[in-house]
């Protein structure tokens, strides 16, 4: 766990109150539910200066449209995958250098025919790398990068981004069932599925050990590895790896503790983003049966953050060990920025993004939702150290609803789009500015 060291490095955002929201914001359909999407979660924009928006659909087919909305082809590509719900098609992200060298990633669950290291099928990180990079339907060669076995169906994470500093992060959930009985998100070692483990350090177990589960990895994956380290848990000691560690990751180098890992004590980071101006990470956390979580790392941050899960559910003691509200200052892990209960039909965070687009007044402004009601939250990011909902759990509605939503996106012109899961991609904006090509 680190500390709050970081603090006095990192770039403040100079809010100082919760911005007003304007009285036109809007959700304007981008992608209507007439274009034939069927479970789409996630929206992505290739950084090729096309303005091609990139579609993942849960059942494993990814769909290109234009700016207007418009299929530019039949599908892009489609994976098998064991389907649907946490399981599924479930990440895309395009190599920064997209434009050039045709290589995105995808996250997914293996079809059952696959090999598995677990009980259940894998969840895995492939790369695809298309011979033409501005062609509308995929053609090219792609190979697994990363296999993390899994034992429950559900909390499977899956959002995959690259970080300014190129590296791939991927927001791995715990494994599944409810609260983590095999202690996983805490573990940065061995820990076999049994639950008999007598510490996370424990490797005389019979495998497969869920390493990687209950983590945010940083990988690099524009390198490969000619022979992988005792430490590197996605891979077999000496062989060659489709990925490096990066050299600044918190466990380089030590043994027993996974190289791959840059955070932990996470429960089931479904969505997060990097602010494309702060470079902050904001992530969203799914919690237990009581509270949801939006968690904050600055920009500069050196990791090894230990966001709580499964001692803490938000802000709030998850073990019968304690009580009250104490839970991240007594267990020295990291408290989330927002938190809130399930009430009011609420059940499971979806994270957003913070809006950079060119509606001037949403600029700085994190718009986040909830999966059961749809609705559309915000919050303006304050100084470190202090909590977006002010402390009391108290969240801030929109009034704007995305009717199922599933995932948030933006592109290279910072608009933030919402996707709802029965089939249309929404963009927020002001009535009074519209942006290049998009929505207006
Ligand atoms: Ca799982
Ligand atoms: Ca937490």
């Amino acid at each position: 766990m680190k500390a709050f060291g970081w603090v006095a490095g990192s770039i403040l955002i100079a809010t100082s109150a919760l911005a007003q929201l304007p009285s036109d914001i809007e959700l304007t359909s981008v992608i209507d539910s007439n274009a034939g999407l069927n479970s789409p979660v996630v929206v992505r924009a290739p950084p090729d200066g096309s303005g091609r928006l990139f579609v993942a659909e849960n059942g494993g087919t990814i769909k290109v449209f234009d700016t207007k909305g418009n299929p530019l082809s039949q599908n892009f590509l489609t994976v098998s995958v064991t389907c649907c719900g946490e399981q599924g098609l479930l990440g895309l992200a395009f190599d920064p250098d997209f434009a050039t060298n045709g290589t995105f990633y995808i996250t997914y669950t293996a079809p059952g025919t696959d090999p598995k290291l677990g009980v259940l099928p894998d969840q895995v990180l492939r790369r695809y790398v298309a011979t033409n990079p501005s062609a509308n339907t995929f053609a090219g060669s792609s190979q697994v990068v990363l296999r993390v076995p899994d034992l429950y169906t559900n909390h499977n994470g899956g959002d995959i981004l690259f970080g300014v500093d190129k590296y791939l992060y991927w927001g791995m959930g715990d494994g599944g069932s409810g609260g983590d009985p095999n202690g996983f998100a805490q573990c940065l070692w061995k820990k076999a599925a049994d639950g008999n483990a007598a510490s996370c350090g424990n490797t005389s177990g019979n495998g497969p050990f869920y390493y990687l589960l209950g983590k945010m990895m940083r990988l690099d994956v524009r390198h490969t590895t000619a022979s992988a380290t005792a430490n590197m848990c996605g891979a077999t000691l000496g062989q060659p790896a489709q990925y490096a560690i990066p050299s600044t990751n918190p466990y380089v180098g030590q043994s027993n503790k996974c190289a791959e890992i840059w955070d932990y004590g996470l429960r089931n980071p479904w969505r997060w983003s990097f602010d494309s101006q702060t470079h902050d990470l904001v992530i969203g956390d799914v919690g237990q049966n009581l509270y949801e979580e939006i968690d904050f790392e600055p920009a500069g941050f050196a990791g090894g953050g230990n966001y709580g899960w499964n001692k803490c559910e938000g802000r709030h003691y998850y073990s019968p060990s304690g009580s009250g509200t104490t839970c991240p200052a007594t267990t020295s892990t990291i408290a989330p920025v927002i938190e809130y209960s399930h009430g009011g039909g609420r059940c499971a965070v979806i994270g957003g993004y913070v809006y950079r687009g060119p509606s001037q007044s949403l600029r700085g402004i994190y718009f986040y939702s909830d999966y059961c009601t749809g609705d559309v939250y915000y919050a303006a990011p304050k100084p470190l150290g202090t909590s977006w909902d002010s402390g009391n759990g108290t969240i801030t509605p929109t009034g704007l609803n995305a009717g199922s939503t599933a995932s948030f996106g933006d592109d290279g012109n910072g608009n933030v789009y919402v996707v709802d899961l029965n089939g249309r991609v929404l963009m927020l904006q002001t009535d009074t500015i519209f942006a290049d090509g998009f929505g207006g």
